[in-house]
């Protein structure tokens, strides 16, 4: 049996965690963030592949290359999130789970940022939570693997 990979994919801005905006973001740094998912993903089991991309096509071309490889796939497309049908559609195609995540809680935010087109390519959504995100959706898609063998 060979170890289920999940991709786990950063959008736009995210490279400056740590740096600006803590009250919204927190202080922990994406490398701090990624070892968190590698340290997560270790205890589970499973692989994992973390990126961060400030260019849309790219965050696209990673979904395509998703297809094939990735058993599921975690995905915070950032300010991409409440813009981009490209992203959906590329998403759509997909037939692996999706996690959409946010560290801030959209829903408490400005008004352009509580909608988000991802969501409709997503099998659930976790925001607000900050970093722990990141790990429980590594949680819940170990799990649904799980199941689905
Ligand atoms: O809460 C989230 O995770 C967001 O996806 C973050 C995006 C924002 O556009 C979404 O509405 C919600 C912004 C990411 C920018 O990250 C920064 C990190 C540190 C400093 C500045 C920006």
């Amino acid at each position: 049996m060979t170890t289920p990979l999940i991709m786990v994919l950063n959008g736009p801005n995210l490279n400056l965690l740590g740096q600006r905006e803590p009250e919204i973001y927190g202080t922990g740094t994406l490398d701090e963030l990624e070892t968190l998912c590698a340290e997560t993903a270790e205890g589970l089991g499973v692989g994992v592949e973390f990126r961060q991309s400030n260019l849309e096509g790219e965050l696209i071309s990673w979904v395509h290359e998703a297809r094939g490889r990735a058993g599921g796939l975690i995905i915070n497309p950032a300010a991409y999130s409440h813009t981009s049908i490209a992203l959906m559609d590329a998403l759509l195609t997909l037939d692996i789970p999706i996690i959409e995540v946010h560290l801030s809680n959209i829903h408490r935010r400005e008004a352009f940022r509580q909608h988000s087109y991802i969501s409709n390519a997503a099998d659930g959504v976790i925001c607000g939570l900050g970093f722990a995100g990141y790990r429980l959706a590594l949680i819940a898609l170990s799990d649904i693997l799980e199941e689905d063998q």
